[in-house]
Protein backbone atom coordinates (compact mmCIF):
# COMPACT_ATOMS: atom_id res chain seq x y z
CA UNK A 1 0.00 0.00 0.00
CA UNK A 2 1.35 3.34 -0.88
CA UNK A 3 2.69 5.32 1.72
CA UNK A 4 2.70 9.56 1.55
CA UNK A 5 5.09 11.69 3.62
CA UNK A 6 5.05 14.76 4.01
CA UNK A 7 7.34 17.67 4.54
CA UNK A 8 8.27 20.70 3.46
CA UNK A 9 11.08 22.28 0.20
CA UNK A 10 12.32 25.27 -0.38
CA UNK A 11 12.53 26.24 -3.77
CA UNK A 12 15.84 27.33 -5.41
CA UNK A 13 15.01 27.77 -9.24
CA UNK A 14 14.40 25.46 -12.64
CA UNK A 15 17.54 25.31 -14.36
CA UNK A 16 18.83 22.86 -17.06
CA UNK A 17 18.72 19.06 -16.86
CA UNK A 18 21.97 17.82 -14.22
CA UNK A 19 21.07 14.42 -15.00
CA UNK A 20 22.00 13.76 -18.89
CA UNK A 21 22.53 10.51 -19.23
CA UNK A 22 20.10 8.53 -17.72
CA UNK A 23 20.68 4.59 -18.27
CA UNK A 24 23.64 2.57 -17.57
CA UNK A 25 25.49 5.06 -15.04
CA UNK A 26 25.31 4.06 -11.98
CA UNK A 27 22.73 7.05 -11.03
CA UNK A 28 24.78 9.32 -12.03
CA UNK A 29 24.14 13.19 -11.75
CA UNK A 30 26.66 13.95 -14.48
CA UNK A 31 26.20 17.88 -14.38
CA UNK A 32 25.87 18.23 -10.52
CA UNK A 33 28.45 21.07 -10.89
CA UNK A 34 25.88 23.32 -12.72
CA UNK A 35 24.07 23.80 -9.47
CA UNK A 36 27.24 25.37 -7.71
CA UNK A 37 26.49 28.83 -6.50
CA UNK A 38 24.58 31.13 -4.32
CA UNK A 39 20.79 30.39 -4.21
CA UNK A 40 18.00 33.82 -1.61
CA UNK A 41 20.02 36.72 -1.13
CA UNK A 42 18.12 39.48 1.76
CA UNK A 43 16.05 41.16 -0.78
CA UNK A 44 15.00 37.79 -1.85
CA UNK A 45 15.32 35.32 0.73
CA UNK A 46 14.63 31.74 0.67
CA UNK A 47 12.12 31.94 3.70
CA UNK A 48 9.73 33.06 1.27
CA UNK A 49 10.53 30.21 -1.12
CA UNK A 50 8.82 27.55 0.85
CA UNK A 51 6.31 25.13 0.04
CA UNK A 52 4.66 22.03 1.61
CA UNK A 53 5.65 19.13 -0.44
CA UNK A 54 4.85 15.02 -0.52
CA UNK A 55 6.14 11.88 -1.29
CA UNK A 56 4.25 8.90 -2.53
CA UNK A 57 5.82 5.55 -2.20
CA UNK A 58 4.21 3.50 -4.65
CA UNK A 59 5.74 0.19 -3.85
CA UNK A 60 6.15 1.27 -0.30
CA UNK A 61 9.79 0.17 -0.51
CA UNK A 62 10.84 3.15 1.59
CA UNK A 63 12.43 4.53 -0.99
CA UNK A 64 10.96 7.19 -3.89
CA UNK A 65 13.13 6.08 -6.43
CA UNK A 66 14.21 8.77 -9.45
CA UNK A 67 13.03 8.84 -13.06
CA UNK A 68 16.01 6.49 -14.55
CA UNK A 69 15.75 4.25 -11.70
CA UNK A 70 12.67 2.69 -12.16
CA UNK A 71 10.15 5.50 -10.85
CA UNK A 72 6.79 4.87 -13.38
CA UNK A 73 7.05 1.00 -12.29
CA UNK A 74 7.17 1.72 -8.59
CA UNK A 75 4.70 4.17 -9.00
CA UNK A 76 6.99 6.46 -7.02
CA UNK A 77 6.24 10.21 -7.11
CA UNK A 78 6.93 13.90 -5.54
CA UNK A 79 3.99 15.88 -4.89
CA UNK A 80 4.65 19.90 -4.33
CA UNK A 81 1.27 22.27 -3.38
CA UNK A 82 1.64 25.72 -4.96
CA UNK A 83 1.20 28.09 -1.99
CA UNK A 84 -3.03 27.70 -3.18
CA UNK A 85 -2.97 24.14 -2.63
CA UNK A 86 -2.60 23.01 -6.23
CA UNK A 87 -0.92 20.37 -6.62
CA UNK A 88 1.99 19.33 -9.09
CA UNK A 89 3.21 15.80 -9.44
CA UNK A 90 6.26 15.04 -10.07
CA UNK A 91 9.28 12.34 -10.58
CA UNK A 92 12.49 13.29 -8.96
CA UNK A 93 15.15 13.16 -11.54
CA UNK A 94 18.18 13.16 -9.59
CA UNK A 95 19.17 13.49 -6.23
CA UNK A 96 22.84 15.23 -5.05
CA UNK A 97 24.82 15.93 -1.81
CA UNK A 98 26.60 19.48 -1.72
CA UNK A 99 29.05 21.30 0.99
CA UNK A 100 28.57 25.15 1.07
CA UNK A 101 27.39 27.72 3.51
CA UNK A 102 24.24 28.64 4.95
CA UNK A 103 23.33 32.16 6.03
CA UNK A 104 20.71 33.24 8.27
CA UNK A 105 18.12 36.17 8.25
CA UNK A 106 19.54 37.35 11.39
CA UNK A 107 23.22 37.28 9.49
CA UNK A 108 24.93 34.14 11.39
CA UNK A 109 26.20 31.48 8.86
CA UNK A 110 27.22 28.11 9.19
CA UNK A 111 29.37 25.35 7.04
CA UNK A 112 27.48 22.18 5.91
CA UNK A 113 26.19 19.40 4.00
CA UNK A 114 22.67 19.62 2.18
CA UNK A 115 20.52 17.70 0.32
CA UNK A 116 19.20 19.21 -3.33
CA UNK A 117 16.32 17.07 -5.65
CA UNK A 118 15.54 18.21 -9.06
CA UNK A 119 12.07 17.00 -10.11
CA UNK A 120 11.15 16.03 -13.82
CA UNK A 121 10.03 19.47 -14.71
CA UNK A 122 13.50 20.79 -14.14
CA UNK A 123 13.10 22.87 -10.84
CA UNK A 124 15.25 22.51 -7.82
CA UNK A 125 14.71 21.95 -4.40
CA UNK A 126 16.07 22.12 -1.06
CA UNK A 127 15.31 19.21 1.28
CA UNK A 128 14.86 20.15 4.90
CA UNK A 129 17.48 18.45 6.54
CA UNK A 130 20.80 19.68 7.12
CA UNK A 131 23.90 18.94 9.75
CA UNK A 132 24.12 22.74 9.81
CA UNK A 133 22.80 22.95 13.89
CA UNK A 134 20.27 26.03 13.11
CA UNK A 135 19.02 24.81 9.88
CA UNK A 136 15.64 24.12 11.57
CA UNK A 137 15.39 26.95 14.08
CA UNK A 138 16.40 29.77 12.22
CA UNK A 139 15.00 31.88 9.00
CA UNK A 140 16.95 30.76 5.86
CA UNK A 141 18.25 34.18 3.68
CA UNK A 142 20.14 32.17 1.47
CA UNK A 143 22.73 29.27 1.11
CA UNK A 144 25.80 28.86 -1.39
CA UNK A 145 26.71 25.37 -2.55
CA UNK A 146 30.39 25.27 -3.37
CA UNK A 147 31.26 21.60 -3.67
CA UNK A 148 29.82 18.51 -4.85
CA UNK A 149 29.86 16.18 -2.04
CA UNK A 150 27.53 13.31 -3.82
CA UNK A 151 26.27 13.38 -7.26
CA UNK A 152 25.24 9.44 -7.10
CA UNK A 153 22.27 9.50 -4.85
CA UNK A 154 19.55 6.41 -6.56
CA UNK A 155 16.66 8.02 -4.69
CA UNK A 156 15.01 10.04 -1.62
CA UNK A 157 14.49 8.05 0.80
CA UNK A 158 11.64 10.56 3.12
CA UNK A 159 11.31 8.84 6.83
CA UNK A 160 14.13 11.08 7.69
CA UNK A 161 12.33 14.52 6.35
CA UNK A 162 9.26 13.97 8.38
CA UNK A 163 10.08 15.72 11.85
CA UNK A 164 11.63 18.37 10.31
CA UNK A 165 10.25 22.21 9.30
CA UNK A 166 11.87 25.20 7.53
CA UNK A 167 11.28 28.11 10.13
CA UNK A 168 9.16 30.66 8.10
CA UNK A 169 10.07 34.01 9.06
CA UNK A 170 12.76 35.90 11.52
CA UNK A 171 10.92 37.38 14.31
CA UNK A 172 10.14 40.78 13.80
CA UNK A 173 10.47 40.70 9.30
CA UNK A 174 8.32 42.81 7.51
CA UNK A 175 6.51 40.87 5.45
CA UNK A 176 4.40 41.95 2.24
CA UNK A 177 0.39 41.10 1.61
CA UNK A 178 -2.09 41.99 -0.01
CA UNK A 179 -2.79 44.57 2.59
CA UNK A 180 0.35 45.90 3.26
CA UNK A 181 3.18 45.03 5.25
CA UNK A 182 3.15 43.63 8.03
CA UNK A 183 5.35 42.40 11.08
CA UNK A 184 5.57 38.62 11.52
CA UNK A 185 5.05 37.49 15.27
CA UNK A 186 6.11 34.02 14.69
CA1 LIG B 1 22.88 10.10 -15.06
CA1 LIG C 1 9.45 3.21 -3.70
CA1 LIG D 1 17.17 10.86 -13.60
Amino acid sequence: MPTQTDFELIFLGTVADIDIVETGDGSVAENAADLLGTYGSAGSPLFEQQYNAFTTDGNDDGIILEDGEGAAAAGDTLTVLDTDGTPFVFEIDSTAGFFGTVTYADGATESAGFGIIQDNGGNIWLLPTSNAASFNTKAIESISLDTVAQDNGAGLAPAGLTSTEFVCFATGTLIATPDGPRVSTQ
